[in-house]
């Protein structure tokens, strides 16, 4: 036992009662504990040891194929109140979904190893951390929340011995069965129960479970926000830095943008990028009035295809030690990982995602599963920022929101404020990716990124926004939308993206600074073309201009959505939105 906190013994005590678990161990974070756990997982093959040259301290794990994303339509938010979980989420009441669950839980560890994970989400330390102990009998998991959160006995040092205040983690693999999997929150109870999933935005209960689902709930009623965002930090040649937040959907590219590598005409003149986090922010005001974020992680659970030297070499390096990969490709001549996107040189002699044997030369199959993805600790990123472990956060000056849209979004406008930035987030869409189950490519309405992480209703969640830009007044961040995704008549991406995505947030910089002037849109305020650098590109300002076209017709059909899509909120929407989308419409004509 690594705490004298009464509340956690007796909350593990009850756990193991139910689980009826034949050992219990806790997890203290020590590198001698999670050797004897790696080994442990090797022999049985959960784990599969990489190439120690090339890859040491990597392992490779597979996941059943029925297991491999979110599961959107399992995952619920248990409020005494149906309204209080709003529209968007699946709902339950606590006590039929408790009915329902603790019979699976009932005996579910008998002949396996509870393993208590005491974790902070944040710094340990910070103003802004919180504490979670998450119970769980799958060795993987563990392995995983000691690259993706502060793992160990320190972690209950921010907890005290009396305090209640833990998120109560409890996860079962169970028999995997996916007609039996549950991801449920109960925000009143601050507990989250998981089961038959071993995926792991399903059952690293630090991360959308906690960090977002409950810590939104949390913020709502504290004064501070919980956002599935990106940091970054931007160093002019000065050595001054400005640090931005960015919401993107699932598989939209915030990891990639989080590290991204400026082009030569910013690099050559000292331009830097540093990454916060790549996932998720939590916000709060300073004593400055300012809004400061932390990065609750400490690693990157990153989508691996895609992933490669060019698009992303920063996230590459911070895979080449200590990773854990999920359902890539294994080559079988060195022991090495392979996904699509990683190379033009796929393995002959390999196993697929599922284990079978595969030729990537000539396979009609993809070798990665399209979510496949790696853990990686954040201190393994060659642009990790110096302010990753500051406690007090770092300052946001712009924030952004994007998601794939083929045509009817520019490449980047900014809000005319705080209420009409936060209905630019809340009229967000994307299509859908391979990050939860279900279609690929669908467009649908994503709120902030936020549509499968509110803990609560998400009308509510958009007060909270309208609330916060009140309080920070006129030291709020200013708010963009931006759109990498606009394609051309034969579906290919127009703007290049990646590493030329910084183009895109000098503009939004130099707009923070109002060093630059802007043309007034009916949708918000959009760069003259000439203000987007394209120096080295070989587009010219004739297809930036394509770029950031607004097309009425469109919009005035993109206006009517949002009607439809806000009517659902009913008297929970705020008053301002329908405001804002009143005069939107007078806008378009
Ligand atoms: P989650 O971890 O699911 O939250 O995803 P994420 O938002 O971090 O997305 P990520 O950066 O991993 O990118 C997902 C996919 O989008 C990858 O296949 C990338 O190659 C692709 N992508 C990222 N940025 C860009 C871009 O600027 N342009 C284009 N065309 N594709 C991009
Ligand atoms: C996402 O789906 O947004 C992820 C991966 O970041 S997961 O941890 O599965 O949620
Ligand atoms: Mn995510």
């Amino acid at each position: 036992m690594l705490t004298k906190n009464q509340n956690v013994l007796k909350w593990v005590d009850e756990m193991i009662a139910l689980c009826k678990p034949d050992q219990v161990l806790w997890i203290d974070g020590s590198e001698e504990q999670l050797d004897a756990l790696r080994a442990e997982a090797t022999a049985t093959g959960e784990m599969y040891p990489l190439n120690p040259e090339k890859l040491p301290g990597c392992y490779l794990h597979r996941t059943l194929p029925n297991d491999v994303a979110r599961v959107e339509d399992r995952t619920f938010i248990c409020t005494t109140k149906e309204e209080d979980a709003g529209p968007i989420n699946n709902w339950c009441s606590p006590a039929e979904m408790y009915a329902k669950l603790t019979p699976m839980y009932d005996g579910v560890m008998k002949g396996r190893t509870m393993y208590v994970i005491p974790y902070s989400m944040g710094p340990i330390g910070s103003p802004l951390a919180k504490v979670g102990v998450e119970l769980t009998d799958s060795i993987y998991v563990v392995l995983n929340m000691a690259i993706m959160t502060r793992m160990g006995k320190d972690a209950f040092e921010n907890l005290g011995d009396t305090s209640d205040d833990f998120v109560r983690g409890l996860h079962s693999k169970a028999d995997i069965d996916p007609e039996k999997r549950y991801i449920v929150h109960f925000p009143e109870d601050n507990t989250i129960w998981s089961i038959n999933s071993a995926y792991g935005g399903n059952v690293l209960l630090g991360k959308k479970c906690f960090a977002l689902r409950i810590a939104s709930y949390q913020g709502k009623n504290e004064g501070w926000m919980a956002e599935h965002m990106l940091i970054l930090g931007i160093e002019n040649p000065k050595g001054e830095v400005k640090y931005v937040a960015a919401a993107f959907p699932s598989a939209c590219g915030k990891t990639n943008l989080a590290m991204l590598v400026p082009p030569e005409i910013y690099a050559k003149q000292g331009y830097k990028v540093w990454c916060v986090g790549d996932d998720i922010a939590w916000l709060k005001p300073g004593k400055d009035g300012r809004l400061y974020a932390i990065n609750p992680e400490n690693g990157f659970f990153g989508v691996a295809p895609g992933t490669n030297q060019k698009s992303n070499p920063n996230a590459l390096a911070s895979t080449r030690k200590g990773t854990i990969f999920t359902n890539v490709a294994l080559n079988l001549d060195d022991d090495t990982v392979w996904w699509e996107g990683l190379d033009k040189n796929p393995p002959e002699h390999a196993l697929d995602w599922t284990g079978k044997p595969w030729n990537g030369k000539t396979s009609e199959e993809k070798g990665a599963h399209p979510n496949s993805r790696f853990t990686a600790p954040a201190k393994n990123c060659p642009c990790v920022s110096p302010e990753f472990d500051n406690p007090q956060g770092v300052p946001i000056s712009a924030m952004i929101f994007g998601g794939r849209r083929a045509k009817t979004a520019p490449l980047v406008y900014q809000s005319f404020d705080w209420k009409h930035g936060v209905f630019v987030g809340s009229t967000m869409a994307s299509e859908t990716t391979a990050a939860a189950t279900g279609a690929v490519g669908v467009v649908r309405r994503d709120p902030m990124a936020m549509r499968p992480f509110c803990g609560y209703h998400m009308g509510d969640y958009f007060g909270h926004w309208l609330e916060m830009g009140e309080k920070l007044g006129d030291k709020a961040p200013k708010i963009f939308n931006v759109n990498w995704f606009r394609t051309d008549d034969e579906g290919h991406f127009i703007w290049p993206g990646f590493g030329d995505n910084m183009r895109v947030l000098m503009w939004i910089l130099d707009r923070c600074e109002d060093k630059v002037d802007a043309v007034t849109t009916p949708i918000g305020f959009e760069p003259k073309p000439e203000d987007i650098n394209t120096e080295g590109l070989s587009i010219g300002a004739d297809v930036i201009a394509d770029l950031l076209n607004v097309d009425p017709a469109l919009w005035k059909e993109e206006a009517a959505g949002i009607r439809e899509f806000y009517a659902q909120f009913g008297d929970r929407l705020p008053q301002e939105l329908r405001e804002q989308l009143d005069a939107l419409e007078k806008r378009l004509g």
